[in-house]
């Protein structure tokens, strides 16, 4: 039997954790009921334990729903919560008014109350979807689900196709949640709310059938509040083939595990290479040990596929338009605060606070650009077809991933903490359009977007703690 594994960041003692399929759908092909509501889940197994978590449908995560590229797919939501709350569809460039974020696109679920979001998906790829509403909250009790996107038979050489969410819950020895970190300011000028327990696809160790020979596309999410997580699968060679939904020309997987930040997703192939009885690890590396979270599982037989020496096709590209880097227009954000550089000042809902003033009474560690929170004006106006050039400063002592609703975007150049001069992007991002980015601290990265999709977009740092204590701000594309 596996032990349990214990995650360790500074001082603080965190552990392992897990996720499902298991989609519900509903007359049609691409028409779901998802009920928000009370559940228990089994995210310790070892002295077996039971957690009481916020579910969609029942289990953690929620059911994946599974629509088709360019076909319109209807959700309808009911909300059996004691709180108000919303659906976000994360990485999917939809239209505005069903973006699911509560105050700025639509006003949230009441308790009892219902809520149908329908819409064209225009990517095939890995999304996810979660609230946007108390999200730091919400997530953290297990409000989460997988959204795949199919296209045609091009996205497919591959005899398997595995989801993997990762999530760490923070819980107290008996498997209860732990109610009393939950809006703990230290945790919010910090890291954030960081767990204690990592689960694939809410199991404490996720076990998924694959024959010796096959290839294996695993699509990992990251749906934690805060841990920056790294993933890779013992011993087998793995190729990179798309990240945040969006195909990527493949490439070879780094050994020391593939950075999926929160929110993020990174598909990888893997030519499994193994014999019957087989238990290949898929391990979690971003701690100074590597977690196993979860395992392949080799069952008898071998697959018949002839195995192409080099690297695999690519997936077929979506159609995002790509921005034109000549003809933009500018815009910069300066995110600062958080521990070590507490806020001097800060503009909070139009007034000027200072520092002591805006945690204490406010909550709010965090500004973009001097302001904490939300505010009545964006962060910038593009017009339809304007290419937007945006810097991302991070002055703080601590890693942001920034992320964009409503389009993705490129990444133009990165310059590290201490460096003279940016440069262009490494490894598997030179290709790639994201929706989330991760910013190290005190980095600068410059992104791009073609701003094609109209509304009023979020831009937030998808560490909810963050985001709730002041990395929050929007963009108007008109
Ligand atoms: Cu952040």
């Amino acid at each position: 039997m596996p032990t349990r594994r214990s995650f360790v960041t500074g001082a603080a003692s965190l552990a392992v954790m897990t996720i499902l399929d298991g989609g519900r759908r509903v007359h049609g092909a691409t028409d779901y009921v998802v009920s928000v509501e009370n559940a228990e889940a089994h995210l310790i197994e070892d002295p077996a334990r039971k957690t009481g978590v916020w579910s969609y449908g029942g289990s953690v995560p929620g059911p994946l729903l599974r629509g088709r590229r360019g076909e319109p797919i209807s959700i309808k939501v009911i909300n059996r919560l004691e709180q108000p709350t919303t659906i976000h569809w994360h990485g999917l460039r939809i239209e505005n008014a069903m973006d699911g974020v509560s105050g700025l696109t639509q006003d949230p679920i009441p308790p009892g109350g219902e809520f149908v979001y329908s819409f064209v998906p225009p990517d095939a790829g890995t999304y996810w979807y979660h609230p946007h509403h108390r999200s730091w909250e919400q997530l953290a009790r297990g409000l989460y689900g997988t959204l795949l996107v199919d296209g045609d038979d091009r996205d497919g050489e591959f005899d398997r196709d595995y989801t993997i969410v990762a999530d760490d819950w923070r819980l107290e020895d008996s498997g209860a949640f732990h109610e009393a970190s939950l809006g703990n300011l230290m945790d919010w000028s910090h890291a954030g709310r960081l767990g204690n327990i990592l689960t694939l696809n809410g199991k404490a160790y996720e076990r998924l059938a694959v024959v010796p020979g096959e290839r294996v596309r695993l699509r990992f999410i990251n749906s934690a509040n805060a841990r920056i997580m790294s993933f890779g699968v013992k011993g087998q060679a793995a190729w990179i083939i798309a990240l945040d939904g969006q195909p990527v020309p493949p490439q070879r997987a780094p050994e020391a595990g593939v950075s999926v930040a929160p929110s993020q997703r990174v598909d990888l192939l893997v030519d499994v290479e193994g014999q019957a009885g087989d238990e290949i690890a898929i391990v979690e590396t971003s701690g100074d040990s590597n977690l196993v979270a979860g395992y392949l599982v080799c069952e008898k037989g071998q697959s018949e596929r002839q195995r192409q020496p080099g690297a695999p096709e690519s997936l077929r590209a979506n159609d995002v338009p790509r921005p034109d880097l000549a003809n933009a227009t500018r815009s910069a954000l300066v995110m600062t605060g958080g521990a070590m550089r507490f806020l001097q000042s800060a503009t909070y809902k139009g007034e000027s606070l200072d520092g002591r003033t805006l945690a204490r009474k406010h909550g709010q560690t965090w500004a973009f650009n001097g302001v904490a929170g939300m505010t009545d004006d964006p962060l910038f106006k593009a017009g339809r077809g304007e290419t937007v050039r945006l810097t991302l400063k991070n002055e703080t002592l601590w890693p942001h991933a920034i992320h964009l609703h409503g389009h993705h975007f490129q990444i133009v150049s990165r310059q590290a903490a201490g460096a003279s001069t940016a440069s262009p992007p490494e490894g598997a991002e030179v290709d790639a359009m994201r929706d989330t980015v991760l910013v190290d601290r005190e980095e600068t990265v410059e992104i791009a977007l073609l701003a094609d999709n109209p509304g009023k977009w979020m831009l937030h740092c998808h560490m909810l703690e963050h985001q709730a204590s002041g990395m929050s701000t929007w963009f108007l594309v008109s």
